[in-house]
């Protein structure tokens, strides 16, 4: 064997890791596996990479692939029904398995690789054609890619001066969603949330009525002001009477009927009663799309009341409002929408668009700015090069904003609005496939009321109950079930379904179809899951 120089083993040695290094990228770039990054980048750490070293692009370039990766091939796995929707761990347990503590020195960077590997390894699968938990749900790809875009441009929306094709793209889209309610003109914003839209529209009304609260505050106000909604409605509509100081006493629950709709004659009476109380009667929010039992309130009949004693009209169609694009489903749920002062719509719900994008509109033109600005000098100047008209900032409470327009106008782009109408139809249509498949199963299932929308409400019945007459007792009974067969689910990861009581009844199971990846075949199985994990319950 001939003699090895120094020179002659280092060439060797850099020949060798050369080779690894191409065995490694050729692994990564063939798909091959789980996504790693090679040896030479993943042992590099924060600062070896953009923007702390100018000469950092490729090993940056190889980083951010890599994630990309693992987030595709989670992206293919929340598409795979063979794949679990979760493998649960009891709090304490995933605890002991996850890594979470921050540490007092840098970790390589494939160290935070296998983080984001163990962080969606985890996590629920809530795109899973088998998961029908909540209302919002689904994994639209296109409105991924546009989340994926806004979180590169990491952007402010409080101005034009830093977020000039999103502040345009808002007015676009926004503008669009109001034609669709039914106006010309008027204003709007993307909030934090529902809840959060809910309180924009409680603010302007009162600013409406009263416009010197904004300076004078509770003292500009003649009595104590009251609201009111149904018994039905979402949580945060009460928060409003809490937060702005009226009080949840003076948030009046008007009771609703058997499938959960306002009853408009109770709220008549409930106004008419605080009236000759000296109270102030002044907003009511009808709810278009119930969370629980997706029942819409009468909208007509409301609009007549607010109308006869000058009150302000909120539909909060948070849930409901994609159906608006629906021609066979928007009438008669949403007939007289157009009535409304205000409107609160989440296209992360229905229309499936990423968490989160929720929008608030209102009728009146200014009455955003008019009612919250507070015009901050160093954000809102008034001798900018543009018309500030275009810093929507000023017209919230928020001060920042999230960037939640982009991937909710590229996902429009894609679909057009007749793709959301053909979404809006075959969500129904499922549901509607769904009550079927219930029906002709009564001694396994009860449905509980015919739908207005995609949420099932349906008592599953387990071999014990089965035959037994209908009773008080035996809801009792259904009630305890639906707690039991949802641990079940939870430990088999299978299928995800929601279940709460409500003041009519205890626990009973509410089934949200609003995800595109749903077909026929899902609720088939999910029905067939639920008995297969719910047969042999016992309950007493
Ligand atoms: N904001 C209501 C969401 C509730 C749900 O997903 O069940």
């Amino acid at each position: 064997m001939s003699k090895l120089t120094l020179d002659g083993f280092f060439s060797y040695c850099k020949q060798i890791a050369e080779h690894i290094q191409l065995g490694e990228r050729m692994a990564a770039l063939s798909g091959q596996g789980t996504p790693r990054l090679t040896s030479a980048v993943g042992n590099l750490y924060y600062d070896s990479i953009l923007p702390y070293r100018e000469d950092a692009n490729p090993q940056t370039r190889e980083f951010l692939q890599r994630v990309l990766d693992v987030l595709l091939d989670y992206v293919q796995q929340v598409n795979d029904r063979n794949e679990k929707i979760l493998d649960f761990k009891m709090p304490e347990e995933m605890l002991k398995i996850l890594d979470l503590h921050l540490p007092e020195d840098p970790l390589p960077l494939k160290q935070l690789l296998e983080d984001c590997k163990t962080t969606l390894k985890h996590q629920v699968k809530t795109g899973h054609p088998h998961f029908f938990n909540q209302l919002s749900t689904g994994l639209d790809i296109v409105s991924l890619a546009g989340e994926w875009l806004t979180a590169a441009a990491n952007t402010n929306m409080f101005t034009y001066e830093i977020a000039p094709v999103f502040i345009l793209m808002e007015n676009v889209v926004l503008e669009k969603m109001r034609n669709m309610i039914g106006w010309k003109g008027g204003d709007s914003i993307l909030a934090p949330g529902g809840s959060v839209s809910n309180l924009y529209a409680f603010l302007a009304a009162r600013h409406h009525k009263f416009p010197y609260y904004k300076e004078k505050g509770l003292t500009s106000l003649p009595g104590h002001l009251v609201m009111f909604t149904s018994d039905q409605c979402h949580y945060s509509v009460k928060s409003c009477a809490s937060v702005c100081g009226l009080g949840t006493d003076y948030c009046i629950c008007v009771p609703s009927d058997e499938r959960g709709r306002m009853i408009p004659q109770e709220l008549e009476r409930l106004v008419r009663y605080h009236k000759d109380k000296g109270h102030i009667p002044f907003f009511v929010n009808a709810t278009a799309g119930t969370t629980v039992l997706g029942a819409f309130d009468p909208l007509p009949e409301i609009a007549d009341i607010c109308e006869k004693y000058d009150m302000w009209m909120h539909v909060d169609a948070a849930w409901g409002g994609g159906l608006l694009f629906s021609k066979k489903y928007r009438h008669p749920r949403m007939t007289a929408i157009e009535r409304a002062d205000s409107v609160t719509w989440n296209p992360h719900k229905l229309m499936g668009t990423l968490l989160q994008c929720s929008t608030v509109h209102f009728k009146y033109e200014g009455i955003l700015l008019s009612c919250n600005a507070m015009s901050a000098e160093y954000l809102f100047m008034t001798d900018k090069i543009y018309d500030p008209k275009y810093d929507t900032g000023d017209k919230v409470i928020q001060c920042g904003r999230h960037n939640d327009i982009f991937k909710l106008w590229l996902q429009w782009r894609a679909k057009g609005t007749s793709g959301f109408e053909n979404h809006m139809d075959r969500l129904m249509e499922l549901t509607e496939y769904m009550v079927r498949r219930i029906k002709e199963q009564p001694d396994k299932f009860q449905l509980i009321l015919e739908p207005e929308m995609v949420n099932v409400s349906f008592w599953y019945l387990p071999q014990q109950l089965r035959h037994v007459p209908h009773s008080a007792d035996k809801e009792l009974l259904l009630g305890k079930v639906c707690a039991k067969l949802k641990g079940r689910m939870m430990q088999a990861g299978t299928i995800m379904v929601g279940y709460q009581p409500d003041e009519r009844r205890p626990n009973f199971f509410r089934n949200i179809i609003s995800s595109a990846a749903v077909t026929e075949r899902d609720v088939d199985f999910l029905l067939a899951e639920m008995d297969r994990l719910g047969h042999d319950i016992i309950v007493d």
